[in-house]
Parts: C-alpha cells; structure tokens; sequence
C-alpha cells in the first residue's frame, strides 16, 4: 500500500500526518486554522488520498509556521511514498473554475523541486489565512516533495474562491500524476 506516517516536532510546530495515496479521499484534520483544514480536506477529497493530520502550531505568533510546517511534512509523505519516482504517470495538469475564478496547476513528480506561482490576492487573509500563506503553502511542499509545480491564477476575484481552486487544481493534478504506470521511471536519464 502506498501509504506513509510521519511526525515532525519543532519548537514552532508538533505534526502528525498519515497518507495514503490510494485511498477514497477520506481527511480527519486539524490545524487550528479553520480555512485551512477546508483547503486539506478538499485537497484529500479531490486527489483520492487518505489524510489524517493533526497540528498543533504557535498560532499565537500568526499562522505562518503551521502552514509552511504542514506543506512540509506533507511533500516529504510524498517523496517517502513515491522513493525514486519509478512507475508513475510522473506529469499532471488540471484546470479548476470555481464560480468567477481559474486555477491551473502543471505539475512534474520529477525530484527537481521548482515553484512558479502567479497568483494575486486581493485581500490579507481568509478567515485565520493569511492569503500570501498560499504561495508559502506550496513552496514548501514542493520544495520537500522533490516537485516541479507551476500554479496560476488567471482570473478571478474572490480570494476563497482563488486559493481554494488552487488546492484542487493541484489534487486533481497529483492524482494523474501519482497513477501507477509500470515500468520504471519514465525518463531518458533512467533514473530521476
Ligand atoms: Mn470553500
């Protein structure tokens, strides 16, 4: 089963995370941070993962560390789940509209960690979110899910609508791409 637990413990954060990637997008989350579990949950639902998360973080600072935190531990279940990268459909792309506003997510399991992110936010933060957490968010999990991940928002004007788009963009793009392919990794290289 591709499934993995990990625990990461600092003196900003205490993280507690299960993955399963083939899973029925079942989520039981808990970050303190209410719009943020909203974007988890339906990042679970949307890629068919199994998530249980529970963090606690110094939200008494702001929300900065446990995001960041979370995309961390969550990019590394990926890189411990996925090891080198052999027999994956390793690319995904996705567009989601909600309501006035698009996302798009192309994404690369690749082990070259890269973010472009052009989205603009237009207020400071969705409810205990603060909106510029988004691009923190993803960097985060790309950088330590070995990830190429481009995100855009090209329109729109809600920023619920805006961000929560994206965290689907990237679930429905991670799901294509973390689809079992045989054989081993699809690269000329032979090895990512
Ligand atoms: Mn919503």
């Amino acid at each position: 089963m591709r499934e993995t637990t990990l625990t990461r413990t600092t003196k900003e954060t205490d993280i507690s995370l299960t993955l399963n990637l083939d899973g029925e997008g079942k989520s039981d989350i808990s970050t303190g941070i209410g719009f943020f579990d909203h974007m988890l949950t339906a990042f679970a639902l949307h890629g068919g993962f199994d998530l249980t998360l529970q963090v606690k973080g110094d939200l008494q600072v702001d929300c900065h560390h446990t995001i960041e935190d979370t995309g961390i531990v969550l990019g590394k279940a990926f890189a411990q789940i996925l090891g080198g990268n052999s027999g994956i459909a390793r690319f995904g792309s996705f567009f989601i509209p909600m309501d006035e506003a698009l996302a798009s997510c192309h994404l690369d399991i690749s082990g070259r960690p890269f973010l472009v992110f052009d989205a603009a936010f237009d207020t400071p933060s969705c409810g205990g979110f603060d909106c510029c957490m988004a691009e923190e968010f993803f960097r985060a999990f790309a950088m330590n899910g070995g990830i190429t991940l481009h995100l855009a928002v090209p329109y729109g004007k809600n920023d619920h609508h805006k961000i929560e788009a994206l965290f689907k963009a990237c679930a429905h793009a991670l799901r294509l791409a973390v689809l079992p392919k045989g054989g081993g990794v699809l690269s000329t290289k032979g090895v990512l």
